[in-house]
């Protein structure tokens, strides 16, 4: 091939690249088009094979423009190359476009449970008078629920109308009450003893606004020499006054439990009419908080303690009541529902 001819095919090649270049518009082909003339067997490349036929004097000459011809087309390369970056980019950046100004989705924070504050709530009231929070199973036998209680074969409360019992045996029932714990402990401890349980307690009870087969209940005891009623009850004044953040007329009323002797309930003023009377207390001016009475001999006989020369006073109370009095909540299912409209109030 003569010089011409050559120079004739290398203008060729540059059109042609040029002409690529000018109509790509996609960065990934950018390389096969570096290829297609400046790779190993590129068109550029096919041309300076040619280089050998040419006389001495010449190869300097068309080498020399063979290489400007190379630069250009890498310069071109290049420029392409940033072009179609920055085409890309500004594609992406209208495509993928954030409103920041709309409403960050943000993380929901929980909190504890309104029965689970006050529960938390009562524990640490009565653990700043020196009771310990003690623990117990909800599946029991009988003769904790009820015969080491002072409760006898006859009583209504064993009746399965009122308690749940399982098929694991006859014995084995789902406690009623929480006082069963403190006589685990009882048997456990020695005077001087004072000791609360709270956890879930089971009734067979029809669903009220009131009442719900499943709740919860609060016990405590303290059992030492020469333990007076008068001490009861300021254990209890003092517990209501600080649950409800101030002093409220209190009354005890006698009242009947198998496991105490005497018995009382403890009636507190009307929270919401501080006595005078509305729908909430029925009109009486005075609400029932809980049960409470001197721990009968016979129970402390049974937990190996000598009633000669020891007594006790006892409670018992729902935990759900309080919670419903203390945040005013008028339904307890409510408290099962898991609404956190309801929830989120507390
Ligand atoms: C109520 C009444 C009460 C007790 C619970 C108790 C526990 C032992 C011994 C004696 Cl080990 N008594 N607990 C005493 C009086 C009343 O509960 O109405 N609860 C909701």
């Amino acid at each position: 091939m003569s010089v011409n001819e050559l120079k004739e095919k290398l203008a060729q090649v540059e059109q042609e690249a040029f002409k690529d270049l000018e109509s790509l518009d996609s960065m990934h082909l950018l390389e096969n088009i570096r290829l297609k003339y400046l790779g190993q067997k590129g068109a550029l490349t096919e041309v300076l094979r040619g280089l050998g036929q040419l006389s001495k004097e010449e190869r300097p000459l068309f080498g020399q423009l063979a290489n400007q011809i190379k630069e250009k087309i890498q310069e071109a390369l290049e420029k392409q190359r940033l072009v179609l970056e920055q085409k890309e980019l500004q594609a992406k950046l209208s495509t993928e476009k954030i409103d920041i100004t709309l409403p960050a989705i943000g993380n929901k924070l929980g909190h504890v449970h309104p029965l689970t504050q006050i529960s938390n709530e009562i524990i640490s009231i009565f653990g700043g008078m020196g009771f310990t929070a003690v623990e117990g199973p909800e599946i029991e036998t009988d003769y904790y629920n009820f015969d080491a209680l002072n409760t006898p074969a006859d009583h209504p409360a064993r009746d399965s109308q009122d308690t749940f019992y399982t098929n694991i045996g006859p014995q084995i029932l789902l406690r009623s009450h929480t006082s069963c714990v403190q006589l685990r402990a009882l048997e456990k401890q020695k005077p001087p003893i004072r000791i609360i349980s709270l956890g879930r307690v089971y009734r067979n009870e029809e669903v009220t606004a009131r009442k719900y087969p499943l709740f919860h209940q609060t016990d405590g005891i303290l059992i030492d020499q020469n333990v007076t009623f008068g001490q009861l009850k300021g254990v209890l004044n003092e517990f209501i006054r600080i649950l409800f953040g101030r002093p409220l007329k209190t009354r005890f009323r006698p009242d009947f439990f198998p496991f105490t002797e005497p018995s009382a309930e403890l009636d507190s003023e009307c929270l919401f009419c501080s006595g005078s009377g509305c729908r909430t207390c029925g009109h009486r001016g005075w609400l029932e908080l809980l049960g409470c009475g001197m721990v009968d001999p016979n129970v402390l006989a049974e937990a190996n303690i000598d009633p000669e020369k020891y007594s006790g006073f006892a409670w018992g109370m729902g935990v759900e009541r309080f919670a419903m009095l203390k945040y005013g909540i008028n339904d307890i299912r409510h408290l099962y529902s898991s609404d956190l409209r309801f929830l989120e109030q507390f």
